[in-house]
């Protein structure tokens, strides 16, 4: 008896381990009037009557609970957490239309997770649209575990820690900008051009430092579109972190730091305090199709040693050349994670996807893989999972899940590969859901008429690194390609996407339903708020993607993609291309009439007399 208490106790020591700190918050989602660049009033979405939004901090093994109620008065929201696994709680991962429905105004919507073994630094953002563009973001910090003396989780000393977000800034609320975006008079499919770069949600700030200290710097980039460039002028950024990713040391002048990406450095002030400096966030302009004159590319923030010295004075806002040029930058493919993992196995499964980007028949520019745009399902595809139960035959069937949606069914452990051919001019920052991935291949070219694409009997392209980058967000450069690899140990209905929001809302992402057979035998159940979030908009929650619960196999009524453009000409093409032609036969007939004029005696000399009164004019 004593034996089998002792058995008990001895069970239970790793669960009271393991069981964390509850962090219960209450938040209001609603509009606050903010003035975030100092130039253009505007509302921004805030929680609890206040913008910027608040940063979690947990540690490992902890519980988030967010009561969410949306008081916006005219939007739907969502809240997704970057960089979370999530292994456990697919359903508190966020993208609406694909974990859950959107939470529409007025509606209470509980998060109820844990963080698990994961730590570092991570963002919770809308996953609603380009909401989060209008300000519905903040930082997530897990604190390292640094209790195991002689084997710690964050070797590298610090003495404070501390946080900052950059990010490009529109003046127009989201839903108008891609209203101008997504039409046939944006026929080139041109992103919409920021008007600002922020730093910590604001402009102009000063950093007050103290001298020989090393602060670790948490970097995180929450714009929609542009990445950026950051440093501060005379000091050096070693990297530490990478997307919660402890890496070896790496030193750099400046960092480019794409969307959703986020970089930890240890940043070692100086000993003396006889200078301020310039901590400058720059928006990369190689992402933006025109350059308007106001456009504030670079924003000079400082980092002050004494009060009383003066600061060094701004840069100019748009002389971007010089500074850039003079930025060498980094190679995120070089870093190395500190706790070396061996390059995964040969894949399993290899998903290949070309990117390109489209008009259709509608005369709106979207963006393909392998010619499909991701059209959403009209029931979230985690409940088009567990729509099967009882027929599970139908639950690996990739069909249920849309034909419009780039949907992918895994295996359970298998080792996954991804290859994405760039087939466009642009940078993409892509991001996986639920998993890191190794980022083993990566090429690109400004050359488009050469347009690099994987080809894996290429012994430049398949020399892998022994121990890849790991990371959740990677961006691929133009016309070029990367080659990913993870293991699909993380059951759930997961969104791979670009991060680039404007062409998310192009249809730039596929779903991988990793392991669907898993997520049913582990009785994975909908709590009763989510599914009253879809009965209050109105979405259905079983059935496939086209809301049919009774034949899954029947997608008739989902969402599909606009027709292509008609190939040759259409009825108005043919009326206009004969007007042109007549117009242009009248005109040529005009001329030829007119060359033909007999030039009559009496106006030859008419024009002489004229020429000679001319030249006497000049004489005189
Ligand atoms: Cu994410
Ligand atoms: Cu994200
Ligand atoms: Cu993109
Ligand atoms: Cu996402």
């Amino acid at each position: 008896m004593i034996f089998n208490q002792f058995i008990l106790w001895l069970i239970s020591i790793p669960l009271i381990l393991a069981s964390g700190t509850i962090h219960r918050f209450d938040w209001n989602v609603s509009y606050v009037m903010a003035n975030p660049d100092g130039i253009h009033p505007r509302r921004m979405i805030g929680i609890n009557n206040q913008w910027p939004n608040p940063t979690i901090r947990s540690k490992k093994n902890d519980r988030v609970i967010i009561n969410l109620t949306n008081e916006l008065p005219d939007k739907n929201v969502s809240l997704h957490f970057h960089g979370l696994f999530q292994r456990g709680y697919n359903d508190q991962d966020g993208p609406a239309f694909v974990t859950q429905c959107p939470i529409s105004p007025g509606v209470t919507f509980t998060y109820d997770f844990n963080v698990t073994d994961q730590s570092g630094t991570y963002w919770y953002h809308s996953h609603m649209g380009s909401q989060y563009g209008d300000g519905l973001r903040g930082l997530f910090i897990i604190e390292y575990d640094n209790n195991d003396e002689y084997n710690k989780e964050f070797p590298y000393e610090y003495d404070e820690d501390v946080t900052l977000s950059v990010g490009d800034h529109y003046h127009l609320e989201s839903p108008e900008i891609v209203k101008n975006f997504m039409t046939r008079f944006n026929p080139t499919g041109a992103e919409p051009i920021p008007q600002n770069g922020l730093f910590n949600e604001t402009k102009n700030v000063t950093w007050q430092v103290n001298p020989d200290t090393t602060y670790l710097l948490r970097i995180v980039n929450m714009g929609l579109f542009t990445s950026h460039y950051v440093y501060i002028e005379d000091h050096t950024f070693t990297i530490v972190e990478v997307d919660g990713v402890v890496v070896e040391p790496y030193e750099t002048d400046s960092l480019y730091v794409a969307v959703a990406q986020r970089y930890v450095v240890l940043m070692k002030t100086k000993k003396s305090t006889d200078k301020n400096f310039r901590f400058v966030n720059v928006l990369d302009q190689d992402m933006l199709d025109f350059l308007p004159l106001d456009l504030q590319i670079v924003s000079t923030n400082w980092i002050v040693y004494d009060k009383s010295l003066e600061l060094p004075p701004a840069l100019p806002f748009n002389q971007f050349h010089k500074t850039i040029k003079s930025l060498v930058g980094f190679d995120d493919f070089d870093l190395r994670p500190l706790r070396k993992v061996n390059l995964l196995d040969e894949p399993d499964y290899t998903i290949q996807v070309n990117l390109t980007m489209e008009v259709l028949g509608d005369g709106v520019t979207y963006a393909m893989f392998n010619g499909k745009t991701f059209r959403p399902p009209k029931v979230p595809s985690l409940y088009t999972v567990l729509s099967t139960h009882g027929n599970t035959n139908l639950t690996t069937n990739e069909l249920i899940y849309g034909t419009n949606t780039n949907s992918f069914v895994l295996q359970g452990d298998e080792v996954v590969e991804i290859i994405l051919n760039n087939m466009d001019p642009g940078k993409h920052p892509f991001h996986l859901h639920g998993h890191n991935f190794q980022v083993i291949s990566r090429f690109d070219t400004d050359d488009e008429d050469n347009q690099l694409v994987f080809d894996p009997t290429n012994e430049t392209y398949t020399n892998y690194p022994e121990f890849p980058m790991v990371r959740d967000t990677v961006e691929v450069g133009p016309n070029g390609f990367i080659v990913l690899r993870f293991k699909a140990d993380n059951p759930g209905v997961w969104f791979f996407h670009c991060h680039v929001d404007w062409h998310l809302e192009q249809g730039l992402a596929i779903l991988l339903v990793e392991d669907p057979l898993e997520l049913l035998s582990s009785n994975t159940t909908i709590p009763q708020n989510h599914i009253d979030a879809c009965n209050a908009i109105g979405m259905p929650i079983k059935g496939n993607a086209a809301g049919n619960d009774i034949d899954l196999l029947d997608l008739y009524g989902e969402n599909i993609q606009p027709n292509p453009l008609p190939a040759g000409f259409t009825n108005k093409g043919y009326l206009a291309i004969t007007c042109c032609t007549l117009i242009a036969i009248y005109g040529l007939w005009s001329i030829y009439n007119y060359g033909m004029e007999d030039i009559s005696k009496d106006n030859a000399e008419d024009v002489i007399e004229k020429l000679y009164k001319i030249l006497d004019d000049y004489d005189k």
